[in-house]
C-alpha cells in the first residue's frame, strides 16, 4: 500500500535513468495501441550531466523486435518506431542513455499489450436474466422517501465459472469490464488491488477494460473465476435529480470477462463469459455509489470463487450478445485504496451509538472491526464530514445521498466489514447499533481515489500553510476518483469543468495527471455538441447545460496545460478539433468578439463574495485566451495557417476587450478583483493599461483591508498575480489571512479539506446555504500551484515545455524562515530548498539532467551572492545573467547547487 508520498529518486554516482513508462504508464498490462510511448526519467548528481544519446531495444520472447539505434538526442521519451506490435503480448524493452562522458547506464522493464482485433475477443454480455427471476421489481418512479429509494436497484450479483486447465500455466491474463461495477476473484482470491473497475467514463462511447496477471493463481485442474457485480454509474445513482438519478447508462449490470491462459507448449486457453457462467445473490444486499452499501453476513457464500465448491442452486447468466463497439484499453492509473486512517477519537452518544472521528475528511470508506455480535445484529454506519454544535453528524449538506452502510452480523467472536462498491466523502462515520464498547481500533478510515503517481512535496516553516496545503492535497485526493469530480460527498460527484481547469496546474505539481486528464478529455471530446459546445460536466450527464464561460473552455485550457507540463503533443493533436470547433462555436454566436451570446449557465466567477464580477468581462476574457491556446496548439502541431488565424483572432478579441471594457484610466469594468485577475494574467492589456490595472487591483485589496473577493475563476490567479507585479508581501498576507474570507479562516475553524464556499461555516452563521456546501472542494485550492510556483520557486520558462527551461525564482515573505519543494518533471526531479538565517539567505536547488535553470536568488546586494561557497562569476557551470530587482539572476545546468547571500 502507498501512502501517497513522493519516493526517493536513485541515488547514483552517475547519469541513471529511472522510472520507465510505457504510454506513462508504469508496465501495465494491457495498452491499447500498437505503436506506444516510451518515456523514462533521468536522475545524477554531476553538474551539467545530461543524456548524450539513448537506445531503446524492445524484445518479445527474448527475440528483438525493434531497436531505435543509438539517437543523439536529449528528449525522454521515444514512440515506438519498428513494426507494429501484436495483440495481447509481453514485451521488455531496454534502454540505454549515454552520458556527456560518453558512460552507459541500463534499465529495463516489461509491458503487454491488450487486445487490439475485435474477433480476438470471445467474452460476451452476462447479466441476471431479470426476464425468468419472479422477484425483480421494475424501477418505478423514484420519488419515495429516501429510506425507501434503494428499492429500485437491484441487488448485486456473483457469478462464477469453473473450469478445467489441462495443461501447466505459462501466463494468464484476464481482461475484463463492466456495464456497472466489479470486481474478480480466482481460485478463491481477490484478483487486483483495483476499486470501481472499470471507473466512470462517458459509456455511450468510451468503456475501458482493465487486464490482471492471474498467473500466479492458476493451476492445472479444476479452477474458478469469479466476480461480483453491482452498479456503479452505469445504472446507480450520479449526481442530484432524484426522478433521473439511476440508470443514467442501462437498467442492468452487466459483465464481460477473458480469460487468455498460455501454456508451456504454446497452446492457449481461453475462458470467457457467456451463459455457461452460473450466478445468485449474496451476502452484498445493495450497493450504491451515492446511497451507500448493505452487507449481510448471514448470507456468505462460504468459498464461493474456489474450486471444488458446490454450485449447484446458482442460476445460468443470461447473454445478452457481444456488442464490444464501445471497450478501449484502460489508459490511466486505476482507483486504489492508498492510505489507512486510524480513527482518532470515538465518542459515545447513547447505547450502541458512537459517532467516531478520523481527523481527516476522505473520500473512502471505513473498515470496522466488529467484536461479540449475535446472529442478525444490524450496526448502521452514516457519514457525514463535520458535526452539528451538538456533537451529532451534520448530514443535511448530503441532499440526497444517504451516505449509510449496513452490516449484518453473522455472529461469532471477531468480524470485518468493508464496502466494495461505495465511497464516501467524510471526516465522521456515525456507528449505531455495535454491540459491546467501540473502540478506535475498531475502525480504520480507507482513502481511496485514482493512484495518479505522486509528483510533489511542498513544505515550509509555517504551520497554517502546511496545513493549507496538506488540505489542498487532500482536496485532490477526495476528488480525482476516477474523473476529476467537484465533490466527493453530496448527490452530485460530477467532472465540472471549470474546477477541473482551475485547478489542473495545482493538481499537476502534486501528481503526474497526465493519463488521468488524458483520460477525461477523451469523454470531452465525445461529449462537445454537433455546434461545438463543451458541456459544463464530463463525463456528460444530468445538465443540459453546455458552453458556459470559464467551464467549456477547460476544451482549450486543459490539453494546453498538458501539454505545457509533459511535453506530449499527441494531446494537443487529439485535441485539436475540439479546440477548434469550440473557439468557432463561440465566434460565430458574438461575432462583435464580446462574449455575450450563448452563455449557457454563465456562473459567472463562482461563489465570490460581495461582488459580482462583470460576467461579460469574464467570458471575454475567456474567449481570447481560449482563441489563444487553440492558435498555441495549432503551431505545435504545424498547422501554422490554423495558428494565424486563431493568433489573429486572439489579438482582435483583445482589442475588443480593452475598447469595451477597459476605461481612460485602465479600470476594467465592474472594477473587481477578478476582472483585473484575468485582464493581467490573460494579457489582455496594452502596457499602457497594465500597470493602472495592477493599481486598481491592489487598491480595491487595500480598500476591503487586504480582503479577497474572487470565486473559482479569480482565486487561481490572486497570489501568482500579485506576486508577478511586485505585490509580493500583499500575497502573503492573503495567503497567512484567517479572517473570513479566506483560507485560513477555513483551517482556523477545523478544515482539513478546502472548502467549497468561503462561507462554509462561519462563526456569525454557523453552517453556509445547505443547497450546496461541500466540505471537499479543490477549486478555491487553486493557490496550490503558487505555493509550489513561487514560494518554493518551482516553474518553468514562459516559452518552455515539459520543464526544460526551469525558472527557480523563490519569493521569500510574509511568516516564512523557510520553504521547500521537490517536483518530477518529465525529465527527473527538480527540487529547491531556501532559508532565511542571521540575516542570511541559502538557496539549495538540485536541477535534472537535461534541464537549465534561471535562478533568482533574492538578496540585497548583489555582489554577496556565493554559490557553492565561490563567487558566482568564478563558479563552473554558473553564469550570471543580470542583477535585477533585487536579486541576482543566473544561469545554471543540471546538478546541485548551493547559492548564499546577504538577505
Ligand atoms: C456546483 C458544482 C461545481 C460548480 C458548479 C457551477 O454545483 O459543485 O463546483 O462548477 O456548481
Amino acid at each position: 500500500m502507498t501512502t501517497w508520498v513522493l519516493t526517493d529518486q536513485p541515488s547514483a554516482p552517475a547519469l541513471t535513468p529511472y522510472d520507465l513508462r510505457c504510454e506513462h504508464l508504469v508496465a501495465p498490462l494491457g495498452i491499447g495501441t500498437d505503436r506506444p510511448r516510451l518515456s523514462w526519467r533521468l536522475a545524477s548528481p554531476v553538474r551539467g550531466d545530461r543524456q548524450d544519446a539513448f537506445r531503446v531495444r524492445l524484445q518479445r520472447d527474448d527475440v528483438q523486435v525493434w531497436d531505435s539505434g543509438w539517437r543523439t538526442e536529449e528528449q525522454t521519451y521515444v514512440d515506438h518506431g519498428g513494426a507494429p506490435l501484436t495483440s495481447l503480448t509481453d514485451y521488455v524493452w531496454r534502454l540505454e542513455v549515454r552520458d556527456a562522458a560518453g558512460k552507459v547506464c541500463e534499465a529495463s522493464t516489461t509491458f503487454a499489450t491488450g487486445i487490439f482485433h475485435p474477433e480476438e475477443w470471445q467474452a460476451r454480455w452476462i447479466e441476471h436474466d431479470y426476464d425468468t427471476d419472479p422477484y425483480f421489481e421494475p424501477p418505478v418512479d423514484r420519488k419515495e422517501p429516501r429510506s425507501e429509494r434503494s428499492a429500485t436497484l437491484a441487488a448485486p450479483r456473483y457469478y462464477r465459472r469453473s473450469f478445467e486447465l489441462a495443461k501447466p500455466v505459462a501466463r494468464a491474463r484476464v481482461y475484463a469490464t463492466a456495464h456497472g461495477l466489479y470486481q474478480l476473484n480466482a481460485n478463491g482470491q481477490r484478483v487486483g488491488m483495483d476499486e470501481l473497475t472499470p471507473g466512470w467514463t462517458d459509456y455511450r462511447y468510451r468503456l475501458a477494460y482493465q487486464t490482471y496477471d492471474v498467473g500466479d493463481l492458476l493451476r492445472e485442474g479444476e479452477n474458478v473465476l469469479g466476480a461480483v457485480l453491482g452498479e456503479g454509474w452505469w445504472s446507480g445513482y450520479v449526481g442530484w435529480d432524484t426522478r433521473s438519478q439511476a440508470h443514467h447508462y442501462g437498467k442492468k449490470p452487466q459483465l464481460l470477462a477473458q480469460l487468455v491462459v498460455d501454456h508451456a507448449d504454446g497452446s492457449r486457453t481461453v475462458i470467457a463469459t457467456d451463459s455457461r457462467w452460473v450466478e445468485r445473490t449474496g451476502p452484498l444486499r445493495f450497493a450504491d455509489l451515492l446511497m451507500g452499501e448493505s452487507y449481510d453476513a448471514r448470507l456468505e457464500l462460504g468459498d464461493w470463487s474456489s474450486p471444488g465448491y458446490d454450485a449447484t442452486d446458482w442460476a445460468p447468466a443470461g447473454d445478452v450478445g457481444a456488442d464490444l463497439s464501445t471497450l478501449v484499453a484502460a489508459s490511466a492509473e486505476p482507483v486504489r485504496v492508498t492510505e489507512d486512517l486510524p480513527a482518532v477519537k470515538v465518542e459515545p452518544r447513547d447505547p450502541g451509538r458512537y459517532i467516531v472521528d478520523l481527523g481527516q475528511n476522505i473520500a473512502g470508506r471505513v473498515r470496522l472491526r466488529v467484536r461479540g455480535a449475535q446472529n442478525g445484529d444490524r450496526i448502521r454506519l452514516r457519514h457525514g464530514e463535520m458535526l452539528e454544535s451538538d456533537g451529532e453528524l451534520y448530514t443535511a449538506n448530503l441532499r440526497t445521498a444517504d451516505a449509510t452502510d449496513y452490516f449484518v452480523s453473522a455472529g461469532g467472536a471477531e468480524e470485518y466489514f468493508e464496502p466494495m462498491f461505495t465511497v464516501h466523502g467524510f471526516r465522521y462515520v456515525e456507528i449505531d447499533g455495535y454491540p459491546g464498547e467501540l473502540t478506535t481500533a475498531d475502525v480504520t478510515g480507507r482513502a481511496l481515489h485514482s493512484n495518479t503517481p505522486v509528483a510533489g512535496r511542498f513544505e515550509c516553516s509555517d504551520a497554517g500553510v502546511n496545513q493549507l496545503l496538506s488540505n489542498i492535497r487532500w482536496g485532490q485526493r477526495g476528488n480525482f476518483v476516477s474523473v476529476p469530480t467537484d465533490c466527493p460527498q453530496r448527490d452530485e460527484r460530477l467532472g465540472w469543468t471549470a474546477d477541473a481547469q482551475i485547478f489542473l496546474p495545482t493538481a499537476a505539481y502534486q501528481a503526474d495527471v497526465l493519463t488521468f486528464f488524458g483520460n477525461w478529455l477523451g469523454d470531452l471530446a465525445v461529449a462537445q455538441t454537433d455546434e461545438g459546445a463543451i458541456p459544463d460536466v464530463i463525463p456528460h450527464l444530468i445538465t443540459g447545460r453546455h458552453g458556459t464561460p470559464a467551464w467549456a473552455d477547460a476544451a482549450t485550457i486543459v490539453p494546453w496545460t498538458l501539454y505545457r507540463t509533459y511535453g506530449d503533443e499527441r494531446v494537443l493533436r487529439q485535441a485539436w478539433p475540439t479546440m477548434r470547433r469550440w473557439v468557432d462555436y463561440v465566434h460565430q454566436a458574438n461575432p462583435d468578439l464580446i462574449w455575450r451570446n450563448r452563455t449557457s449557465g454563465h456562473y459567472g466567477d463562482w461563489l465570490q463574495v460581495g461582488v459580482r464580477t462583470d460576467r461579460d468581462v469574464l467570458a471575454t476574457a475567456y474567449f481570447a485566451r481560449s482563441a489563444e491556446l487553440t492558435a498555441a496548439a495549432a503551431r505545435v502541431i504545424g498547422l501554422d495557417d490554423e495558428a494565424t488565424a486563431y493568433g489573429e483572432l486572439r489579438e482582435r478579441i483583445g482589442a475588443a476587450f480593452v475598447r469595451e471594457f477597459v476605461d481612460a484610466e485602465g479600470k476594467v469594468r465592474g472594477d473587481t478583483q477578478t476582472g483585473y485577475l484575468l485582464a493581467l494574467a490573460f494579457g489582455l492589456l496594452p502596457d499602457e493599461f497594465e500597470q493602472a490595472a495592477v493599481k486598481h487591483l491592489v487598491a480595491d485589496l487595500e480598500r476591503r483591508g487586504r480582503s479577497l473577493t474572487t470565486g473559482f475563476a479569480g482565486v487561481a490567479l490572486l497570489c501568482p498575480i500579485l506576486a508577478k507585479y511586485g505585490h509580493v508581501e500583499l500575497a502573503y498576507d492573503l495567503l497567512h489571512d484567517d479572517r473570513y474570507p479566506s483560507w485560513g479562516y477555513s483551517i482556523r475553524h477545523g478544515a482539513t479539506t478546502i472548502w467549497e464556499r468561503w462561507d462554509g461555516w462561519t462563526e456569525e452563521n454557523g453552517f453556509g446555504p445547505v443547497a450546496m456546501n461541500s466540505f471537499n472542494h479543490y477549486s478555491l485550492g487553486s493557490v496550490g500551484a503558487w505555493l509550489y510556483g513561487d514560494v518554493a520557486g518551482i516553474d518553468q520558462a514562459e516559452d518552455s515545455v515539459a520543464f526544460r527551461e526551469l525558472v527557480i525564482r523563490p519569493r521569500p515573505g510574509g511568516r516564512l524562515t523557510w520553504a521547500e519543494g521537490a517536483y518530477d518533471t518529465p525529465t527527473g526531479r527538480v527540487s529547491t530548498r531556501w532559508e532565511i538565517a542571521d540575516g542570511t539567505f541559502t538557496l539549495d536547488v538540485v536541477i535534472p539532467p537535461g534541464a537549465t535553470a534561471t535562478v533568482h536568488v533574492p538578496t540585497s546586494d548583489a555582489e554577496s551572492v556565493r554559490e557553492s561557497r565561490q563567487s558566482v562569476a568564478e563558479q563552473d557551470g554558473v553564469e550570471q545573467l543580470e542583477s535585477a530587482d533585487r536579486a541576482l539572476v543566473c544561469r545554471v545546468s543540471s546538478g546541485r547547487y548551493s547559492f548564499t547571500a546577504q538577505a
